[in-house]
């Protein structure tokens, strides 16, 4: 490798235009080499402002000799592919969540990089490099809190586009939920199951718009989460987690208050994720960075990616039929999911023969 890591980014919508101008006007040691996006004009735009090249081809981009490493910020649909084509070729990806959209083909990325027998593959989940959540994770795993018992998630967007239906809001946004209670509490999810409600009159026709996500861990805690990605107001993320020696709440959004003379008091209201998580965003990239050139990863696995998939495909089940969906993701090789009793009309995923 060079002095810097050279990096190739593939998807450059909001997410993959903000990690470039990151990696490149903030982020040590590290320097975009190569651009990639199915919009030719947009690729372009985002390459010339940093001086990279466009690659039309994602495999192509992958395999360019100017690049050490890779940022999939493509649609999830891409991700198995690409994430093959880097292990192929060893080199780390960062990929944003999901780490692929179904549990098989995320299962077979898993046991792909295990048997190169090193870890290659890191997450984008942001949340854990927010200094919120990495104060109440030291804080629960500290004892702070005593046993905790109940974790309440609020998941607030003010608005998303029309394709944003129910099943999209499960694998989209309450996966970031997924994640962040097994990184504060260490411990898998057990159950999934989704309530719908009255929906938005701004939400498209059938879609649930906001739902009621209740999970269950390994040692029983439960977990609620919001998610209403219509609120029409603000970007807001909280997390309350109670335990049996006291309770901790991250979120708050609070920042200057101001006080006018029109009579008015209070601070602004955070727009969009971006400003929300902005601060994680960088960190995650300066340590990702950082830790590809020493060879490894800092931040969530390609496991925790999967365990990210299995719980939303479970919840999408539980979605579509009501019922409580339990999850088993047993040590590190098998998952399987099933309905809480046999459902009418709906069928827990076929694994069989999934696993090695
Ligand atoms: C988006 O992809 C994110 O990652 C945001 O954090 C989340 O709030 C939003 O709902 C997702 O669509």
């Amino acid at each position: 490798m060079s002095d810097e890591l050279r990096i190739a980014v593939l998807g450059v919508g909001m997410m993959g235009a903000f990690h470039v101008d990151a990696l490149s006007k903030r982020v040590r040691g590290a320097k975009v080499t190569v651009v990639n996006d199915f919009l030719a004009d947009k690729a372009a735009e985002v390459a010339g402002a940093v001086d990279a090249r466009v690659e039309s081809d994602p495999i192509a981009a992958i395999n360019d000799p100017d690049v050490d490493a890779v940022l999939l910020a493509s649609p999830g649909d891409a991700h198995a592919e690409q994430l093959n084509a880097c292990l192929d070729r060893g080199i780390p990806v960062l990929c944003e969540k999901p780490l692929t959209t179904d549990i098989r083909s995320a299962y077979a990325i898993v046991q792909k990089e295990r048997a190169l027998g090193k870890q290659l593959i890191q997450v984008g989940f942001m949340r854990r490099f927010d200094p919120e959540y990495v104060a109440l994770q030291k804080l629960i795993a500290g004892g702070g809190l005593g046993n905790p018992l109940i974790v309440h998630c609020t998941h607030r967007n003010p608005a998303v586009g029309d394709h944003f239906n129910s099943e999209y809001m499960i694998r989209d946004s309450v996966v970031h939920e997924v994640d962040s209670v097994r990184f504060l509490l260490g411990e898998e999810i057990t159950s999934i199951e989704v309530i719908k409600g009255a929906a938005t009159s701004s939400a498209p026709h059938g879609t649930h718009d906001p739902m009621l996500v209740i999970f269950e861990t390994e040692s029983g805690a439960i977990v609620t989460d919001e998610i209403f990605v219509r609120t029409g107001v603000a970007y807001e993320v909280r997390t309350e987690v109670v335990g049996e020696k006291g309770s901790a709440l991250i979120g708050l959004d609070q920042n200057l208050q101001a006080k006018s003379t029109d009579g008015r008091w209070g601070g602004a209201i955070t727009p969009s994720f971006v400003e929300r998580f902005g601060q994680a965003y960088d960190v995650e990239l300066q340590r990702w960075v950082d830790a590809a050139e020493a060879g490894t990863i800092d931040g969530a696995s390609a496991w925790d990616g999967y365990a990210a998939v299995a719980v939303c495909e479970a919840g999408v089940l539980s979605l579509r039929s009501g019922a409580k969906f339990h999850v088993h993701l047993v040590g590190s090789t098998v998952a399987s999911i099933e309905p809480e009793e046999p459902h009418a009309g709906i069928q827990a995923p076929d694994l069989e023969g999934a696993w090695p």
